[in-house]
C-alpha cells in the first residue's frame, strides 16, 4: 500500500505581487499532479493550505479543480484537511473546498474515512484558542482507530519541538502509524518513540524567502509513503518515506564586497530561469543593479559604504524566534501578534483576522 502526502500549495499566493510568482505556484502544483499520476498511488492525503486564502482567485480554484479531477479520473481519491489559510474567517462562510466536493474527501462532516482497511483520520486547523477541542478530537480518533493496524492522522498544526510557535506538544499525540502534517513549510521526518512516523511534507514552492535554505538541503515537492506489509505492531519501522522533488524558483542571498565575488555571481546568473535576489553590495559594485534588472525576476539589494560593511544577514528563523519570545514575555498571544504582523505587511485580510479573533471572546460580535 502506497500513498502520497502533499500539502501547503498556497494556490493564489502572489509573492512580491508578481504575476510570475502567482504562476510559479500554479506550475509547481501542476507538476506535482503530473508526478502523482505517474506514480499511481492508492490515495493522496493532503495536509491543508491548498489555497492561500479562503476566498481564492478563479485561477487558483480552476487549477485545483483541474488537478483533483484528473486524480479522480484515474481512480486516486484525495483526503484533505483545512489549513489556517483556507479556513473561512467568518462564521457563515463556506470553505473553498465545497467547490471541489466531487473530487475530494474532507473531514468537515466526519472525523475519519476507511480506505481498504486503512484508518484515515483528519483534523482541520485549530488555533491555540481551540486547543481543548483539538485534544477532544484527537481522543475521538484514538478511540475510533483502536482496531486498525494501519492508521494515518492528517493535521495542519505546529508541534513542539519542530517550531518555536506551536499549538500542540509531541507528547499529546495519540498512537498512529503515520502523521501526515502540514503547516511547517520545511521538510521534517521524525521517528517517534511510539513507533509512528511524523512527517511534514513541506510547501510545494518557496512561500517565504527563508524556505530557500531548506529547499537547497531537502528539496520541495511531496512524499510517497510505503506502508505495505502486515503491519502488526512490530512492523511500523518499515514505513518508507521517499522525497519526490520539483524545481522551484531560485532565491539568491548575496554579499558582494570583492571583484572576485562580483564576477562569480555574474557568471552564475543563468539566462534560462530568472532568480529572485536579496542581499548587500558594496558601493563600488553598485553597477550590479543594471545586471540584476535584466537577469532577475525581482531583487532587493542594499548598497552600503565601507563603514557599514560589518552588516551581517541574520537568519530569519532566529529573528522570528526572538520576536516570539519577546511577545510571550510581554504576556501577549504570540500566534496572534505574529499572524497580524504578517497580514499587515502583506496587506491581506487583517480586518477579518482581528474580527475572527475577537468573535471567539464575544459571542455577540
Ligand atoms: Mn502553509
Amino acid at each position: 500500500m502506497q500513498f502520497v502526502h502533499i500539502g501547503d500549495n498556497h494556490l493564489g499566493y502572489r509573492q512580491y505581487n508578481l504575476d510570475d510568482r502567482e504562476k510559479d505556484i500554479y506550475d509547481s502544483f501542476n507538476e506535482c499532479i503530473e508526478k502523482i499520476l505517474e506514480i499511481r498511488p492508492d490515495f493522496v492525503v493532503h495536509s491543508g493550505d491548498l489555497f492561500e486564502n479562503s476566498r481564492p482567485q478563479i485561477k487558483a480554484l480552476s487549477t485545483a479543480i483541474r488537478g483533483f479531477s484528473r486524480l479522480k479520473e484515474n481512480g486516486i481519491p484525495v483526503y484533505i484537511v483545512l489549513g489556517n489559510h483556507d479556513l473561512p474567517k467568518r462564521k457563515f462562510q463556506e470553505t473553498p473546498l465545497v467547490l471541489l466536493g466531487e473530487y475530494i474527501k474532507t473531514f468537515v462532516k466526519r472525523e475519519f474515512h476507511i480506505h481498504e482497511g486503512v484508518f484515515i483520520g483528519g483534523i482541520n486547523y485549530h488555533s491555540k484558542i481551540g486547543k481543548e477541542n483539538l485534544i477532544k478530537k484527537l481522543k475521538t480518533l484514538e478511540n475510533a482507530s483502536k482496531e486498525y493496524r494501519k492508521k494515518i492522522l492528517i493535521m495542519h498544526q505546529g508541534i513542539n519541538p519542530y517550531v518555536p510557535d506551536y499549538e500542540l506538544e509531541k507528547s499529546e499525540l495519540p498512537e498512529f502509524s503515520y502523521y501526515a502534517m502540514g503547516h511547517i513549510h520545511n521538510r521534517i521526518i521524525d521517528n517517534l518513540e511510539n513507533g509512528g512516523v511524523l512527517a511534514y511534507s513541506g510547501s510545494t514552492e518557496i512561500i517565504r524567502r527563508d524556505e530557500y535554505k531548506d529547499y537547497e538541503k531537502n528539496g520541495k515537492g511531496f512524499y510517497v509513503v510505503d506502508m505495505s506489509g502486515d503491519f502488526d505492531k512490530n512492523d511500523v519501522d518499515f514505513i518508507r518515506v521517499e522525497n519526490i522533488n520539483i524545481k522551484c524558483r531560485d532565491f539568491f542571498e548575496i554579499f558582494i564586497d570583492s571583484e572576485e565575488k562580483f564576477k562569480e555571481f555574474i557568471n552564475n546568473l543563468s539566462n534560462a530561469s530568472k532568480p529572485i535576489v536579496h542581499g548587500v553590495v558594496k558601493r563600488e559594485f553598485g553597477k550590479i543593479l543594471d545586471v540584476l534588472k535584466d537577469k532577475t525576476l525581482w531583487y532587493n539589494i542594499r548598497v552600503v559604504d565601507d563603514e557599514e560593511i560589518e552588516y551581517d544577514i541574520p537568519e530569519y528563523s532566529s529573528i522570528e524566534k526572538l520576536f516570539v519570545e519577546y511577545v510571550k514575555n510581554k504576556g501577549l498571544d504570540a500566534d496572534f501578534v505574529l499572524n497580524l504582523h504578517n497580514r499587515l505587511i502583506n496587506n491581506e485580510g487583517y480586518v477579518e483576522f482581528v474580527e475572527e479573533y475577537y468573535s471567539k471572546f464575544c459571542t455577540k460580535f
